[in-house]
């Protein structure tokens, strides 16, 4: 095609002006209005239509087309950017008093008896970032370091959807600087952690890590991967433009100009309408789809900020009223290991007993040896512990000052300290493991077996930690095929195994013959298969003789395969005692649908669905199970786009926004009714 600006036909440049804008609507409606105007498949045809054109037509091509949002090369290192305007930080309230005293300075401060109107929002755990605007255009964007000095990271954050290449409106400001947050939302943070794992790939500590290891990638293609968004909450230099009067018309106007802004935000009167704003979302907390580390709260009238002026590097018109500390200091008693399923050896610290948001922590996660050495912690040190949400305690650093003469760094030892065999680490990798095997080390066949049995592989409900190591210590049990040979006479000696719970543990194992082929799959524990590449597997080649057949070429088709998971199956699958583990296991009954999964009804595809509350018989995750084998969807939040919402006992705010949004409302039984008859005997 010719790359002369004169030979382009004005239908292709009318068209491709017409996608972009179409895509930038549609990018305003997902992202600032949180309200979807087309299905993500559609999106991505108009986005390919548009790469189409400006393929065959490069000088189409401008900066803030969201083509261009597929990250460039590498750098070398991130320029540093000094801030205009610093980016300052905020002072922190704990207690209810913290919040009447700062009222009352604030209140002092401006001279006035009157309850002062202020403006409350979110305070976002993840990475604040300076976004300057040219004309219109984001020209450069930065993190805040020190306040004074951050590092450029525009070739990154040109990847993020959720940020507008280009403001909306026909007349932006010459120059705008928007503050706010970077972060990623939970179920982004799930699914990457789930991408990594399949990968052999470290996990990431909580959301917010995720977010910056994202963002401070040097290399652009990377950050384009993953689901990084954007909240604004603050402004730098603005010429050009009126500033408008109050915070909350400043964020009214970002949403103007196709900048996200959180929708929960309020304003409220007084000390008592601050501490009702932190209740209500302490509250709702944990439904928010973003981690949130307390609250902030703002002077609402600008020119009431400016009068109260500032502390050192604070300003006077803000707080922050944090939620009580997930981080505690505790002493490092030792630091122990423990070996998983593959033979992992995973430094654990023991801790003198720490409470730490509310629950007593004893064991924190050290996560490998690097790691130990990387934050240099020693057994006798004094360190942070942190506890996030559900993910496994961690110790963050350790207290120089605090370091005994006698501290002792942690060394790696030759052997398994269960099964005395040699314990390996291949150069390439950063995890040391037991040679030894499921065959040799009782760690791995315990691993293995509490594996095999977890709810979301063969879900055998009953077989806790507990009865596991009981079975494999008495060499009851040595591989998952003999856990459906067991009968209740040896069921029944086991410590603290009662005839009935017995019978129960038996009934478990019986139901859990008749599963899915991508349940067995993810069960088998097959290295780097996780459960959505279980899942894939299990789409892919239908049935488990094709999978043991496939070859390398064949692996590599499936998407969410690579190199490494090719190798890791292929080994798991040349292996003789894996391939006698899958016979007995069918022979022991186990059985499941086969077929490729494109030949089974999906009477629910181009159908999303949003849970809500406690349905009658199904679990969520059975329910949701159902509805992606019918070939519907499952989102975690109610929109336009979603056509139905299920709908058990307590159902909370899910319920009143399908109402609003006049989303059909269905029970259990109407999705029942909805699913293939086949779908029944596979839950
Ligand atoms: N929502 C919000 N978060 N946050 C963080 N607003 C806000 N403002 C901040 C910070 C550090 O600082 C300004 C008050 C300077």
């Amino acid at each position: 095609m010719p790359n002369d600006p004169l030979a382009i036909p004005s239908a292709a440049t009318e068209r491709a002006a017409q996608l972009r804008v179409e895509l930038a609507r549609h990018n305003h409606a997902y992202y600032v209005l949180d309200n979807p105007t087309i299905p993500d498949a559609d999106y991505d045809k108009l986005f390919r239509e548009l790469q189409a054109i400006e393929q065959d037509y490069p000088a189409l091509v401008s900066s803030d087309s969201p083509t261009q949002r597929v990250g460039g090369a590498p750098l070398p290192q991130f320029e540093q950017v000094r801030h205009s305007v610093p980016m300052l930080s905020i002072n922190n309230g704990f207690r209810d008093e913290d919040i009447v005293n700062f009222d009352r300075r604030v209140r002092e401060g401006l001279k006035t008896e009157a309850g002062v109107e202020y403006h409350c929002e979110l305070k976002f755990d993840g990475l604040a970032i300076n976004l300057r605007y040219e004309n219109g255009l984001l020209v450069n964007a930065a993190t805040r370091g020190d306040g004074a000095t951050g590092e450029n990271v525009t070739a990154n954050i040109r990847t993020v959807r959720a940020i507008p290449l280009r403001l909306q409106g026909d007349k932006p400001p010459a120059i705008i600087d928007i503050r706010g947050e970077v972060l990623m939302f939970k179920a982004d943070f799930a699914s990457l952690n789930a991408r990594q794992r399949d990968a052999g790939q470290r996990e990431f500590a909580n959301p917010r890590n995720a977010a910056a290891g994202s963002l401070r990638q040097l290399d652009p293609r990377i950050t384009a991967k993953r689901s990084l968004r954007f909240f604004a909450y603050g402004i730098g230099v603005l010429e050009g433009a009126a500033l408008p009067a109050s915070h909350s018309a400043l964020l009214d106007w970002y949403m103007q100009m196709g900048i996200p802004v959180a929708a929960e935000r309020r304003i409220a009167d007084g000390a008592e309408g601050l501490l009702a704003f932190y209740r209500d979302i302490g509250l709702r907390r944990a439904q928010l789809p973003y981690e949130i580390d307390g609250v902030v709260y703002k002077v609402n009238a600008v020119a009431q900020q400016a009068q109260l002026g500032f502390v050192s590097r604070a300003p006077r018109f803000a707080l922050a009223h944090k939620f009580p500390a997930e981080e505690a200091m505790t002493i490092v008693q030792d630091i122990g290991l423990q070996v998983g399923r593959t033979g992992a050896m995973t430094p654990v610290a023991r801790l003198a007993p720490v409470l730490v948001g509310g629950v007593t922590v004893t064991n924190a996660t050290l996560h490998n040896e690097d790691e130990v050495r990387r934050k240099d912690i020693q057994i006798g040190d004094t360190v942070i512990v942190r506890r996030a949400g559900d993910v496994i305690p961690e110790v963050v650093s350790f207290v120089p000052e605090l370091r005994p003469a006698d501290a002792r760094p942690f060394v790696m030892p030759a052997l398994c300290p269960v099964c005395a065999s040699p314990i390996v680490r291949p150069e390439e990798e950063a995890v040391a493991r037991c040679s030894g095997g499921w065959v040799k080390c009782p760690a791995q066949r315990k691993g293995g077996l509490l594996h095999f049995v977890s709810r979301r592989a063969m879900d055998i409900e009953g077989l806790g930690d507990q009865l596991v190591d009981q079975m494999v210590e008495r060499n009851v049990v040595t591989t998952a095929a003999d856990l459906y040979r067991l009968g209740l006479g040896s069921l029944a000696t086991m410590e603290r195994m009662a005839d009935k719970s017995a019978a129960n543990v038996l009934k478990a194992i019986e139901k859990s013959k008749s599963t899915t082929l991508a349940r067995f799959i993810y069960a088998l524990g097959i290295r780097h298969v996780g459960e959505s590449t279980a899942k894939e597997l299990a789409r892919h080649f239908g049935s488990m003789d094709a999978l043991q057949k496939a070859d390398e070429a064949q692996l590599l088709d499936v998407a969410d395969v690579g190199p490494v998971v090719a190798r890791s199956i292929l080994q798991f699958m040349a292996d003789p005692m894996n391939v006698e583990l899958i016979e007995q296991l069918r022979a022991n009954g186990v059985h499941w649908e086969e077929g490729a999964s494109g030949a089974r009804p999906k009477p629910l595809a181009g159908l999303t669905f949003v849970l809500t509350g406690t349905l009658p018989t199904l679990s969520r995750d059975d329910a949701a199970e159902q509805i992606e084998m019918a070939g519907g969807k499952v989102a975690g939040s109610v929109s336009k786009k979603t056509s139905y919402v299920v709908a058990g006992s307590d159902a909370g705010s899910k319920l009143a926004k399908a109402e609003t949004l006049g989303v059909p409302v269905i029970d259990e039984a109407a999705l029942l009714g909805m699913l293939p008859p086949s779908n029944e005997s596979e839950s």
